[in-house]
């Protein structure tokens, strides 16, 4: 019976002893092994009454059990709905309450804060921590290791990533089993993945990169990961000998230049290293080749549409650019004010289409259609140019968002809970750049007149409704904020006046 996305990650590795995971504690999982397990946590999954089409959401640390939740998620069809490790509980209530999940998996630590919000959702709640433990694997323990696959098809849903929007209302993009296996099968191709790789996997698996991309490939191809819970530079450096090929944010790539046990000797049997989710500045990019002698190929993707355009794996990987359209997808560049296709040269909307495009907001039919037009073309929010050679540059956004150290940050959210605090009468957060997470937060406040401000006040509230990589890292008082004749907020104006405010000239 077929559920393609299970058959062709998962199920085609049944009974084989091959190397899947190799841990840091010396330890592997084999491929049999973890689809054992998998299949015990399908039979929990089962028992929770946890039905095909149901939301399992989940906000666990990474190992190798939380894999195995994903893989069990595909196998009962049901639709596996990652959460960030770092959101608080009011974000936690926000995902769970609009996803209706049926299932909640959390670590223990959180299970307190969480029992009173889903409860009354008649929602079931699991733990799982960082080592296996918890409930969940205490149930699947005392489970059959095999588990009969629910049939489902390509138009299924197999997962909801939740994005924020400008609105500060977040937004569940909703994943077809289509939309990753396509996408899995295309990269393993353009990136010329095999059994033989391994890679060293550093990313956290509740977003797109470390997830429908690095897992989703390795698992596609029958390649190994080096699965660690974390970046961290000493473990990285350490595991490197052992590995072929790594992929990461731009922040991996500049902390391991500024270590200077991070050689072109320790990595000359790599394959491949890959970069995405936020601009990799072109200087890194050289700095990189000059360390090491390997070009870095930088790619482009989003929650909504997984990976649109690449660098080529053979040909000029070009600093400062996200390469081609990848095989089925078409990329088109739209005026931003008549929507008309521009020619190659002239900047304007980045514009996606192909099997790797997701099929909407969870019950947003109007943002979907706001962003997604009837001819299948998914507006992405960035602008770009596709220069004479055909390779694509990303120039900038139309989202009002920031990017740091590949975690997406819409100041809107932010600003929501600024502008509720005691004496302030209004507020703009903006990006600015840092050395480290490539852009970083900054917020600016206008206190009311006559009023006083306490910032530590305001910043233990922001620190208690918002996970910790959306906190500013400074808030600033203003006298006042630039606005246009619109009186719209000149954030243009005040980026440019603070951008050295965290790398000093
Ligand atoms: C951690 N912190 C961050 C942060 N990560 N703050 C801002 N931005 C971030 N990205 C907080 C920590 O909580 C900590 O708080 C402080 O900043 C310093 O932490 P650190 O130890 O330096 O950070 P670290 O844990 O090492 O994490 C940094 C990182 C991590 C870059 C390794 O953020 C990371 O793995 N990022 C990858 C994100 C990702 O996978 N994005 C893909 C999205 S998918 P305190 O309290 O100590 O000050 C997508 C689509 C696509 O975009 O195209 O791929
Ligand atoms: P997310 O919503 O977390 O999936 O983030 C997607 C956004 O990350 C895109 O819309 C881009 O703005 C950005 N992004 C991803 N890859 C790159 C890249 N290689 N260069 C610049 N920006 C990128």
């Amino acid at each position: 019976m077929p559920n393609p996305l299970y058959d062709q990650l998962f199920g085609q590795h049944a009974g084989k002893a091959t190397p899947f995971l190799y841990l840091p504690d010396g330890s592997q999982i084999s491929h049999a092994d973890f689809l054992e397990k998998a299949a015990q946590i399908a039979h929990v999954l089962t028992a929770a009454g946890v039905k095909a089409g149901d939301r399992v959401a989940a906000q666990i640390e990474k190992s190798p059990e939380a894999l195995a939740l994903y893989a069990a998620c595909t196998q009962t069809g049901a639709v596996f709905l990652p959460l960030n490790v770092a959101y608080t509980i009011d974000e936690l209530t926000y995902f769970i309450e609009n996803s209706e999940a049926r299932l909640v998996v959390c670590g223990t630590s959180q299970r307190e804060g969480l029992l009173d919000v889903v409860t009354p959702l008649g929602a079931r709640l699991e733990t799982l921590d960082a080592h296996g433990g918890g409930t969940l694997m205490a149930q699947a323990a005392r489970m059959e290791t095999s588990y009969p696959t629910v049939d489902r098809d390509a138009g299924d849903l197999a997962a909801f990533l939740y994005t924020s929007g400008t609105t500060g209302r977040s937004k569940g993009a909703m994943l077809t089993q289509g939309n990753l296996l396509s996408n899995a099968k295309t990269l393993v191709d353009a990136w010329q993945f095999t059994s033989e790789d391994v890679l060293s996997h550093a990313l956290p698996i509740f977003h797109t990169h470390g997830l429908f991309v690095a897992t989703n490939i390795i698992l596609a191809s029958g390649g190994a990961m080096i699965f660690l819970p974390k970046f961290d530079v000493d473990q990285m450096i350490t595991q490197m000998p052992h590995a072929t090929s790594m992929m990461g944010v731009p922040t991996f790539y500049t902390r391991l230049l500024e270590d200077e046990r991070f050689t072109g000797d320790l990595v000359c049997h790599f394959r491949l290293f890959v970069s995405g989710s936020a601009p990799l500045l072109a200087e890194t990019h050289k700095r990189f080749e000059a360390r090491t002698g390997h070009r870095i190929l930088e790619r482009y993707g989003m929650t909504e549409t997984n990976m649109n355009t690449s660098n080529p794996y053979r040909g000029e990987r070009r600093a400062g650019t996200v390469g081609f359209p990848l095989p089925g997808v078409d990329v088109r560049i739209t005026d931003v004010e008549t929507e008309k296709v521009l020619p190659a040269g002239e900047v304007g909307h980045i514009e996606v289409r192909g099997p790797n495009v997701f099929k909407g907001y969870w019950q947003m039919p109007e943002k979907t259609a706001a962003e997604l037009r009837e001819n299948g073309f998914f507006i992405t929010g960035d602008l770009g140019r596709i220069d004479e050679d055909g390779y694509l540059h990303i120039v900038g956004r139309d989202k009002d968002l920031i990017i740091s150290g590949g975690y997406n940050i819409y100041p809107k959210e932010i600003e929501l809970v600024l502008d509720e605090q005691p004496g302030v009468l209004e507020s703009a957060v903006i990006g600015v750049p840092h050395a480290d997470f490539g852009e970083t937060v900054l917020g600016l406040l206008v206190m009311e007149p006559g009023c006083d401000i306490d910032l530590d006040a305001i910043s233990e509230t922001v620190s208690n409704a918002l996970a910790r990589f959306k906190h500013p890292r400074k808030l600033l008082l203003v006298d006042s904020l630039p606005r246009n004749t619109m009186g719209k907020v000149q954030k243009n104006l005040l980026r440019d006046q603070y951008k050295d405010i965290f790398t000093p000239v």
